[in-house]
């Protein structure tokens, strides 16, 4: 059937606005996706997904199937009423073939309710067509099963029955256009996250996740009666509660609902995660502002009422944060999201709403918990207590100077440069590597700073005691731009911030030790990119003039067979630490610009961060081997 055939003139026109549409999106596919990386790729499924849990979320759905097949590409399948086929009346198309060639039309279908999906950019179905070598979608619906192809966007085939089923729903797949992406290698665990943390989010919503690809088989089932709820369970599972019952309430107005789910923990640090239609706002926005808001005020009358704090003592919004998991969700008609990556909620009735509703469902739970109450008061007291501690404790060492730059460490061996822009910090594990490094570097621009033996674990320690220790003083002193609240990433001295430890298992340590010490107190250091790990040689090799260094394994592995048809013996080196390396190898292998690899920290997710340093450095013993267990395949340890 031709085009001709099938429709009008009408059709024709629409037609061709709609390849222009798609045109554009592969012209500048960052614009729709964000990205043409790893993240871009992932996104194409939350798309694809997201549609199916409107779907759940209109309540015509249970079961959401999602598989990555032998061959790299995607299915999705869910139990809904199946995509609409009928015509469009002003397109002249099927309504399923709409949805997927034209630019935007995702949502506008069915009606009823408010799309509260819709992914970061809520593109849809269309912009992952577009960005496809190929799609398909199976409809069953009315007793049939349809079929339809497109091919980068573009209808290839039309509109099928290709057998008849009782059941509706829909299935789409799709093979992501390596002319479009960095890579079409998709990650497990990337969307096990997203998955696990959707089915969170909607409660009821099943969601079955297998990898049929070879060597790595694997089949997980997301399904929480329980909610965000038992998101906060799971973020717990590896700390020590405070309380037993996770507070939890749920309010919903004609256009808008607030869901909350809360518990304290004995950590010192605050996880407070937020939501809008099942975007991570990372960057807060007016529900998080409310929820804050609300808390502090809440606690405190009650301290006051239930005569537990003093009529003129008050807790601080940190005091009342500290140690606390919670998520809020919110879902709203039209969510505004703000700011450069546009995850900060900016409708400003989401401050009043979700601050009411957590006035009064909080303080209805203090009163009837008691005992629960009690103890999350005398939590946040100590820890308005140990902030005290900790700010005359600062005040000290403020007064003293010996956080200021004025005084630098003695210890460092500063660069001569003085633009930020262009200058790094190398923190050395020893001081016989110090040296090395302070005779191999370039003086200009390449400050060290040799650190010895254990810096203190953080996360077993309040800002008072963290603030005693050497190292951790002279650190902040080295980069300049102070600490927790008084942090300020413009005063940094340095914007490479090196970790170069040796490639055994202490120095694994001291490298999360110190991960830890930048994620909790001086968290914008990671998030702009600002920290990286050195990677030094696991080996030397010589034969006759020739020296080559190899980092990991395998590439020894490889070097050595390459080197067998020369002749002569060749001389292999095992570096155990970095003090066995002269200043030249030094600088050589681990620190010239041209030659080193450096790994850039990053934090993809917050909550996942959280959860591996409160199970790496945390008080409970089990977790840690099991994750220590589960991960040791990753680590080239020395052991
Ligand atoms: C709008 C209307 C109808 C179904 C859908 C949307 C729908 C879309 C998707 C996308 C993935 N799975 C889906 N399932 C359903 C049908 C309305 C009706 O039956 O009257």
């Amino acid at each position: 059937m031709s085009l001709e055939e099938k429709t009008t003139g009408k059709y024709d026109a629409a037609q061709i606005q709609v390849l222009e549409g798609l045109e554009a999106v592969r012209k500048r596919p960052g614009m729709y996706i964000g990205s043409t990386g790893s993240r871009g790729l992932h996104h194409l499924v939350y798309e694809i997904v997201d549609n199916s849990v409107d779907e759940a979320l209109a309540g015509y759905c249970k079961t959401i199937k999602v598989t990555i097949c032998k061959d790299n590409s995607i299915i999705v399948e869910d139990d809904g009423r199946g995509m609409p086929v009928d015509k469009h009346p002003k397109m002249g198309i099927p309504a399923v073939e709409v949805i997927h060639t034209v630019l935007h039309a995702g949502g506008k279908f069915g009606g009823g309710g408010y799309k509260v999906s819709g992914g970061l950019h809520g593109v849809g179905a269309s912009v992952v067509n577009a960005l496809s070598t190929h799609m398909e979608v199976e409809i069953k619906r009315n007793g049939k099963i349809y079929r339809q192809c497109y091919e980068r966007g573009k209808t290839v085939t039309p509109l099928e029955i290709i057998g008849e089923s009782k059941k509706t729903g829909s299935k789409t797949s799709f093979w992501p256009d390596p002319e479009i992406f960095e890579t079409t290698v998709f990650d497990f665990d990337t969307l096990q996250h997203r998955l696990r943390e959707m089915a969170f989010l909607n409660k009821g919503i099943k969601i079955i996740f297998k990898d049929e690809r070879e060597g790595q088989k694997r089949n997980e089932t997301f399904h929480y009666e329980g909610g965000i709820r038992e998101f906060v369970k799971f973020q717990n599972q590896n700390k020590d509660a405070v309380h037993p019952d996770i507070i939890y309430f749920e309010v919903a107005k004609e256009n808008c609902e607030v869901e909350v789910a809360m518990q304290y923990t004995e950590n010192y640090n605050e996880l407070v995660m937020g939501y809008a239609n099942n975007i991570n706002t990372t960057d807060g926005g007016t529900h998080i502002v409310g929820f804050k808001s609300a808390l502090t005020r809440t606690l405190n009358d009650y301290g006051k009422k239930a005569k537990i704090l003093k009529e003129n003592d008050s807790l601080s919004g940190e005091d009342v944060r500290e140690g606390l998991t919670a998520i809020v969700s919110v879902k709203l008609e039209e969510p505004q999201f703000e700011g450069q990556t546009k995850a900060k909620l900016g409708n400003p009735d989401m401050r009043g709403f979700v601050e009411t509703t957590t006035n009064e469902n909080l303080t209805a739970f203090l009163e009837e918990n008691p005992a629960q109450a009690k103890v999350i008061i005398e939590k946040c007291i100590k820890a308005a207590r140990a902030r005290e501690a900790a700010r005359k404790a600062r005040d000290l060492t403020r007064r003293k100077g010996a956080l200021d730059s004025f005084s630098l460490p003695g210890k460092l061996a500063d660069c001569s440069d003085k633009d930020p822009s262009v200058c790094e910090i190398f923190l050395v594990e020893g001081d016989s590597a110090g040296g090395s490094a302070k005779d191999g570097r370039d003086r200009k621009r390449q400050a060290i700073l040799p650190l010895r033996g254990k810096i203190l674990n953080v996360e077993k320690a309040r800002l008072d005691k963290i603030l005693n220790s050497e190292e951790i003083k002279n650190m902040i002193t080295a980069f300049g731009c102070g600490i927790g609240d008084d942090f300020n990433i413009d005063k940094l001295r340095y914007h490479k911030i090196i970790i170069m430890t040796d490639a055994d298992v202490d120095g694994a340590h001291i490298r999360t030790l110190l991960l830890t010490f930048f994620y909790r107190y001086m968290t914008p250091l990671i998030e702009g990119g600002y920290v990286y790990a050195a990677q030094p040689p696991l080996y030397q090799v010589k034969k006759g003039k020739d020296v080559y260094y190899t980092y990991s394994e395998p590439e020894q592995a490889k070097l050595m067979e390459s080197l067998e048809g020369k002749p002569g013996k060749a001389d292999i080196q095992r570096y155990k630490g970095l003090g066995e390396m002269d200043a030249e190898q030094l600088w050589d292998t681990t620190m010239d610009y041209n030659h080193r690899t450096l790994i850039q920290i990053t934090i993809e997710d917050s909550a996942e961060a959280d959860q591996t340093f409160s199970t790496l450095m945390g008080d409970k013993v089990p977790p840690r081997k099991k994750f220590i267990e589960d991960h040791a395949h990753y680590a080239n340890l020395d052991i």
